[in-house]
């Protein structure tokens, strides 16, 4: 198991330096969930995901983690995931009974991004009080706003560095060109004839 993980480790590492989309090959896994995968439960306020070793947190605000609660294109997480440790967990509140689906996504211990979804049925005793969720995911705007930022003031260096490269050899160039086109001037000292 370990060789294979080095392999796909290796596979992936070989996609980053030809900068191909990223795959999740087998990482840490989901040891347990609340609620559990195809449970059917009564009250629900929380979801919590516990993996097989501890996770990474990774990028501000840790966009790099998330759990969405959906049912009919509509999200029931009011908040973002807190990571502690092997678990990770939001708060929700859900709306009508019913099929509610899982999607979470997690940094590996070994630093590879991972996801899986899963469902389980919501049977609120009667007269519960059902939630409107929302039309977009609850954590995707803050994330958006701050991780954005961040990409922008990273594209901004990474932009930086590249003028500055393109200055240099922009540089270079004009000098040598300079150099040969005197030089062929004090070997050619008569004008051309033509213009
Ligand atoms: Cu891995």
């Amino acid at each position: 198991m370990r060789g294979r993980h080095l392999l796909a480790g290796l596979g992936l590492a070989g996609a980053l330096a030809l900068g191909a989309p990223t795959a999740a090959a087998a990482h840490d896994s989901l040891t347990g969930s609340s609620p559990s995968a195809e449970s059917t439960v009564e009250t629900v306020d929380e979801i919590e995901l516990t993996f097989s070793n501890v996770l990474l947190e990774l990028g501000a605000n840790q966009r790099s983690t998330a759990i969405q609660v959906r049912q009919d294109d509509r999200y029931f997480e009011t908040g973002c995931p807190v990571l502690s440790d092997r678990t990770v967990s939001a708060p929700v509140a859900l709306g009508g009974a019913g099929d509610y689906e899982v999607i979470w996504q997690v940094v590996s211990s070994d630093g590879h991004p991972t996801s899986g979804t899963y469902t389980f049925t919501y049977a609120p005793a009667e007269g519960t009080p059902a939630a409107e969720g929302s039309a977009s995911p609850a954590c995707s705007k803050a994330a958006a706003e701050s991780g954005g930022q961040e990409d922008v003031l990273l594209l901004g260096a990474a932009a930086a560095v590249v003028a500055l490269a393109a200055v240099g050899v922009l540089v270079a160039v004009l000098l040598s060109r300079r150099r040969s086109a005197s030089a062929a001037r004090a070997e050619d000292a008569a004008p051309s004839p033509s213009e």
